[in-house]
């Protein structure tokens, strides 16, 4: 903390799960914070993206949640203030019951994710931790097919400094619209344009991003892994593709598997003609470095893990890799190099796919979930397969939410407990694509009786804890700076060239990763050689059919993270804008904006119609968090992706593998 003009300033870090991972400054002033910017000084994100009006106004919004409540009935919206006495004795007496009655703690299940990855936050799978075994989620629907492509190939993940894009002569933007999910990655990519780099947009959609870019490459979704492969195709041809043995584990096998593909059906799954090809092929053998930054967008396919692992091999044999500018980027796993003490992680948790949550929970009988605290999550919006979710509420005698607002989980929630923001509490974050980390430090008390997830945890193991002493190992002692020391071990502290982490106060640290990674050809796979895939025989991919002709698309949108649109509320529509090609549309009687329905397999949803001229034929488009509604996923079965469990114990999830069919409402 420090005082500039009349106000006091105080650092933070965003802490929801964004590329990005601004550093914040917030000034503050007679207790109130007048207004934030991004900390110029360390990491130059000012000004910062328009979702910052959402970060400010969340603090005091006034449907904040702020004080503890409980639900008469779920879903009856009948809520009723309670003291946090009252609110933590009655979820106490509910875990002792149950643990009684189960002679288990796996009836108790926790589901977190997204809200706020910083270091404290993992308090809340340490109050789990400390009570026993218990049932919890691993995995992520962010990127861990992506993940493991990248593990398999170099043997790690690891991303170029963004700054490398500066050197780059040619950047392929696949599978990602930073334009929207990395706003401040954008300038790095207009100075390298105005160097003279060329810019490649790959994506089913018009995006924000294509529009910047000098060309743009119309995919069908899922198409990636064809065009790769047309690409290799081409390049040898060209005789343009070039590998070290002494660097690469399986080039030869693929190149000749790949050499025997017929182009045509190839095209097909691509969605290109063979002059579009050819073209990105020149622009590929004639521009070195190649920078690609593959998205998570293109591995929410059930071929994802495939689809990178093929990126990573073009990038690997264009003699890309290693080299200043180049790189297929895609994710720097920065903040694993903490211990998570706090999280106090044992090897008899209970684990179900996040992915595929409800189905996994229905299926334990032995003993059943019964009590669901759900925390930097809204479940019943963001998670895929709604209806099966749903169905699992009646099984739950207890379900606990902790949200600054009355989230769709929420409304359907026994008791919501009001968490604190990034403003009030102290906290470590450091994201998975930048190379820095910061802290959060607390500007204001908190609001009203709002509670940060680690006070919340220790109040919860001090109450079970005298109620049934010995009921919970978790260190509810520990002060908030006591935790953080024990996260900064001497081995972390000098792997980000500090001495505490105390020294945050001054500003971000940096990782100590290459700025290149692969730079010396020497890979941390088993054998240090960089692993090309095989490829099966025939390679998935999901297609429209006669009866849901439309591949459905979600991506994230660009004024809220996720579903974190609470601050929008009054700007928001009631139902989901979907794009529609005009042609199309007018077709099956569909009018520009006007109400309609989308339906699948899984159920239907009403969506109000938007032409637009950019859309392909054969796809629908809306975006994460764009109407108060939600309800999106209903139509996603959430089917499971190829790759995943060897990075985070589950498979990732094929959040755009959905097809529907659309009529007038
Ligand atoms: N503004 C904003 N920023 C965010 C978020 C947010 O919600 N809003 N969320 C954050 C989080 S949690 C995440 S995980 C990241 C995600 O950010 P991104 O990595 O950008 O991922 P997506 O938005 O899922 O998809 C990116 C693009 O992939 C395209 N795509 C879909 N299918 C295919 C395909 O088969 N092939 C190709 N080539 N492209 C395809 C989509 O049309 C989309 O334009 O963003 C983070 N940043
Ligand atoms: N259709 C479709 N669905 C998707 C995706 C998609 O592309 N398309 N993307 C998926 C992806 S990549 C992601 S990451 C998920 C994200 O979905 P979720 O994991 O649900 O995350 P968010 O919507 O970002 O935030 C969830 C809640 O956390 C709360 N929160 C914020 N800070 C805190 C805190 O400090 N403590 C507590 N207890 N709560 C807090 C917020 O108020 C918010 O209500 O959605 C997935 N769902
Ligand atoms: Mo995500």
């Amino acid at each position: 903390m420090f005082f500039r003009d009349k106000y006091q300033v105080t650092r933070h870090i965003c802490p929801r799960n964004c590329y990005d991972t601004c550093p914040i400054l917030a000034y503050t002033q007679g207790g109130k914070i007048a207004y934030i910017t991004g900390d110029k000084e360390h990491g130059a994100s000012e000004p910062l993206c328009c979702k910052q009006e959402e970060i400010l106004s969340t603090v005091y919004h006034p449907q904040r949640l702020l004080y503890p409540q409980k639900q008469t009935a779920r879903g009856s919206g009948i809520w009723q203030p309670i003291s946090w006495e009252e609110a933590i004795d009655t979820i106490a007496r509910k875990i002792l019951e149950l643990k009684e009655r189960y002679h288990s703690t796996l009836p108790l299940c926790l589901n977190k994710y997204s809200g706020n990855f910083g270091l404290m936050h993992y308090s809340v799978e340490g109050m789990f931790n400390g009570l026993g075994p218990t049932t919890q989620t691993t995995g992520t629907p962010c990127f861990s097919s992506g993940l493991d492509a990248q593990r398999l190939d170099f043997g790690a993940n690891a991303a170029a400094d963004i700054r490398q894009m500066l050197e780059a002569r040619l950047i392929i933007l696949w599978g990602i619209n930073p334009a929207w999910t990395a706003v401040h990655t954008m300038p790095v990519i207009y100075a390298a344009q105005a160097r003279g780099a060329k810019v490649v947009v790959i994506d089913p959609v018009y995006t924000e991003t294509a529009r910047k870019a000098d060309y743009y490459i119309e995919l069908r979704p899922g198409g990636d892994a064809a065009l790769v492969i047309l690409l290799l195709q081409k390049l040898a041809k060209m005789d343009k593709l070039s590998y070290n043995a002494d660097q690469v584990t399986g080039a030869e096998e693929l190149l000749a598997t790949v050499a025997k593909m017929p182009a045509a059906p190839l095209l097909q799954a691509a969605g290109q003609n063979k002059a579009a090809i050819d073209f990105l092929a020149d622009l590929l053998a004639n521009h070195h470095p190649t920078h690609i930054w593959a998205g998570f967008g293109l591995q929410r396919h059930i071929q994802g893990g495939l689809t990178i692992r093929l990126i990573d091999a073009l990038g690997q044999l264009t003699g890309n890799i290693g080299v200043p500018g180049g790189g297929v980027n895609f994710a720097d796993k920065g903040m694993d190099i903490f211990p998570y003490k706090i999280a106090g992680q044992r090897a008899d948790t209970r684990f179900v796919n996040i992915n595929n949550f409800a189905h996994s929970l229905k299926q334990l009988n032995d003993p059943p979930v019964k009590f669901l605290w759900i925390a930097c999550r809204d479940l019943l919006r963001q998670d895929v397969n709604l209806t099966e979710l749903r169905q699992l509420w009646s099984q739950l005698e207890l379900i606990v939410v902790a949200d600054k607002f009355l989230t769709h989980s929420a409304q359907m929630a026994d008791i919501v407990l009001p968490v604190t923001t990034e403003f009030e509490e102290l906290d470590v974050y450091g994201g998975y694509f930048r190379h820095w980390l910061g802290i959060n430090e607390p500007a204001i008390p908190p609001r009203g009786e709002a509670k940060s997830d680690v006070d919340i945890a220790r109040l919860l193991t001090r109450r079970l804890n005298e109620l049934a002493p010995g009921t919970s190992t978790f260190p509810a002692h520990l002060s908030d700076e006591q935790f953080l020391d024990a996260e900064f071990t001497p081995a972390v502290c000098q792997q980000i060239g500090i001495k505490k982490w105390q020294d945050l106060y001054n500003g971000i640290a940096f990782y100590r990763h290459d700025p290149i990674p692969w730079r010396d050809g020497k890979f941390a796979t088993d054998d240090g050689k960089f692993h090309c895939c095989t490829l099966p025989a025939n390679f998935p991919q999901l297609l429209p059919s006669e009866k849901y002709p439309f591949h459905f698309l979600t991506p994230h949108g660009q004024e809220s993270i996720n579903g974190q649109n609470h601050a929008l509320q009054n700007c928001l529509p009631e139902y989901p804008p979907v794009y529609i090609n005009p042609t199309v549309g007018k077709k099956l009687q569909l009018q520009d904006k006007h109400p309609a329905i989308i339906w699948n397999e899984m159920g239907q949803i009403m969506v109000t119609v938007e032409f637009r001229q950019d859309m392909a034929p054969d796809i629908l488009l809306s975006h994460q968090g764009n109407s108060k509604m939600g309800g999106l996923n209903a139509l996603n079965a959430g089917l499971p992706t190829d790759l995943g469990q060897l990075t985070t114990d589950a498979v990732g999830v094929a959040f755009y593998d959905v097809f529907v069919n659309i009529r007038p409402k």
